[in-house]
């Protein structure tokens, strides 16, 4: 009971913490959305200025909340003051114009990113990252893809100088932090010892790295028959701009020249949706009728208002994908530069993972409104979008139909070319950076160093000799806007562990690649109960609610593509494999 007399209890100091932030961290999703949707200078220094407070108010409640008393806290208020200290993918330094400077550095190279153009020769017009992207998965000309992709690349020099000045000071405010480097606080937002996480991608790496050396074997063979021996050699690393991407990261588009198209080829995705006219808004309806077929709610029409679907002609703006949570609840969107193709139907569908993870967690208090981790959030779109198979699309009536198992192996292996074609390029960027900021990678080094790791891991070597001005890295969005990339590498690991274990829950016991969990809501409770936990639990924890495992785990994807595995090991033969 009650008593009358006694008073309303005054806000606790983390209550009036997360208020505070969750104020800041509203004005500061505002003035970034503007930016990014209408890059001028004036947006970019808003929308710096903004990061600046956040950033401030952050570390000092963080500072604050060190020195006090935490038996007096709840186990809720423990957990609160631990995610304050690494909310964020950055910490203020503590010298003023430091701190007014960094987030400056970080938007100049947005700008330049997201402005950068190039005229491939014997064209007539400058082109955008999306023209250029077209060539790289179109066009079979080793001298145009290899002019395209160079051509990107120059932004590198322009971009070198921010980026050099943002590594100092974002260590500046990481050293106050507390932590050794940036490298160390991104490596701390993993609830475990951060100097366990390196020892954790190493041991997944291990278990997915002979997959991906037969699928680059593979790859390699079909390549040098296809281009000639004088472009792609028998032994040894591809070149990078042969991958039909930017930055050889999927290698999707390559499947017409590796898989000779049969009789039963189904048809093209991109062909059906350009000849019906689909509109970007109709794709995105897709993605949200496959969520409420799994009994989740249908997005709110702000969600619809708000967005922002296709590239505006008349103004710079950020194109890379995003989905955002502007009021931290209900006001959601996503940001994208919508083609009508098959691979932004993909994208699409892991934006609106995002989205649906934000919904869920809505409730939660706000210190609690993100992922279990990174690579959580990173990976719910991905796994529903496992289940956009051949089936699916004939339910859907974008398929006249499916094709029989025959067709199996080269669904897998499109699939494959995505997904542990990818795995490599998860894993490097960040193995780049943590070495960048410790100070172990100098400036000097950094593109030498990038091109060991890019064919250390990958397999690659770029398409000529690099210059002293290059700077390579600066090419990936992420680098450039510092966003944290092992959040990938993980979320393609989890994906097919939660697509097992989705699996498993409709009773499937067919071949994982073929499940599609589409109208089962008995799926969607078990996601849901995931998600809508937020980040108020550590990882293992939301992790077990779906697979009953605490542990990330390679196994799944391994599983996925075994009758793949044996196939290529047929096709490589005796060839060669590694490089
Ligand atoms: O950046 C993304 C998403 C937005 S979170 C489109 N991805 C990575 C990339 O494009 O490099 C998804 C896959 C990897
Ligand atoms: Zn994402």
């Amino acid at each position: 009971m009650i008593s009358p007399k006694s008073k309303p209890s005054l806000p606790s100091i983390v209550e009036q913490a997360e208020a505070e932030l969750q104020a800041l961290g509203i004005e500061t999703g505002r003035a970034e959305w503007v930016r990014s949707t209408y890059v001028t200078t004036d947006t970019s220094e808003l929308a710096a200025l903004a990061e600046t407070r956040d950033l401030r108010a952050t570390a000092q409640w963080a500072r604050r909340l060190r020195s006090i008393d935490l038996t007096e806290l709840s186990p809720v208020e423990v957990r609160k003051c631990d995610r304050i200290r690494v909310a964020q993918v950055l910490w203020a330094p503590n010298d003023l114009r430091d701190a007014d400077e960094l987030p400056r550095r970080i938007s100049s190279m947005e700008g330049t990113y997201a402005t950068w153009h190039y005229r491939p020769r014997e064209q007539s017009e400058r082109l955008d990252l999306e023209g250029l992207s077209r060539i790289l998965s179109d066009s079979r000309n080793p001298e145009l893809l290899g002019d395209v992709w160079e051509g990107w690349h120059q932004l590198g020099a322009t971009i070198r100088p921010d980026f050099e000045r943002y590594v100092t000071l974002a260590n500046h405010g990481a050293r106050d932090g507390g932590f050794e480097d940036l490298g160390a606080l991104w490596r701390s937002r993993y609830d475990m010892d951060p100097r366990e996480v390196d020892r954790v991608v190493e041991g997944l790496w291990r278990e997915v790295e002979p997959l991906y050396r037969l699928l680059h074997a593979f790859v390699r063979l079909r390549l040098s028959e296809g281009y000639g021996k004088t472009v792609v050699r028998e032994v040894g690393p591809i070149r990078a701009h042969l991958f039909g991407n930017m930055w050889g990261q999927s290698w999707r588009s390559l499947l017409p020249l590796l898989s000779p198209s049969s009789p039963t080829a189904p048809q093209d995705l991109t062909k059906t949706l350009v000849e019906r006219g689909t509109s970007p808004a109709e794709m995105v309806r897709y993605g949200e009728r496959f969520f409420v077929s799994l009994g989740l709610p249908a997005l709110p029409s702000t969600f619809w208002e708000r967005s922002m679907f296709v590239r505006p002609q008349d103004r710079d703006v950020v194109c890379h994908a995003s989905a955002w949570a502007v009021d931290t609840r209900d006001d959601v969107r996503i940001k994208m530069c919508i083609e009508i193709t098959e691979e932004e139907f993909r994208v699409i569908h892991h934006e609106l993972g995002h989205t649906f993870y934000q919904l869920a967690y809505r409730d939660q208090p706000y210190l609690f409104r993100d992922g279990a981790h990174d690579g959580f959030h990173e990976a719910v779109g991905d796994t529903i979008a496992l289940s956009i198979t051949p089936e699916y699309l004939v339910q859907v009536g974008l398929l006249d139909q499916a094709p029989g198992p025959e067709n199996d192996i080269r669904f897998l292996l499109a699939q494959a070319l995505e997904k542990v074609a990818f795995l490599p390029f998860g894993l490097l960027v960040d193995r780049w950076r943590w070495k960048v900021f410790s100070g172990e990678i100098a400036p000097a080094d950094y593109n030498p160093s990038w091109w060991d790791l890019r064919l250390k891991y990958q397999g690659m070597e770029p398409p000529t000799e690099r210059g002293p001005e290059a700077f390579d890295a600066g090419g990936k969005y992420h680098v450039v806007a510092n966003v944290p990339y092992l959040r990938y590498f993980f979320a393609h690991i989890l994906q097919f562990q939660f697509h097992q274990a989705l699996a498993r829950r409709t009773g499937w016991d067919g071949p994982l690649h073929r499940c599609s969990i589409y109208g089962h809501p008995e799926a969607g409770e078990s996601l849901l109960s995931m998600l809508s936990l937020g980040s108020s639990r550590p990882w293992p924890e939301a992790l077990e609610l779906v697979t009953g495992g605490r542990m990330m785990d390679a196994g799944p994807l391994r599983e996925y593509f075994r009758p793949l595995e044996s196939w290529l090991r047929d096709q490589v033969g005796s060839a060669p494999i590694g490089w």
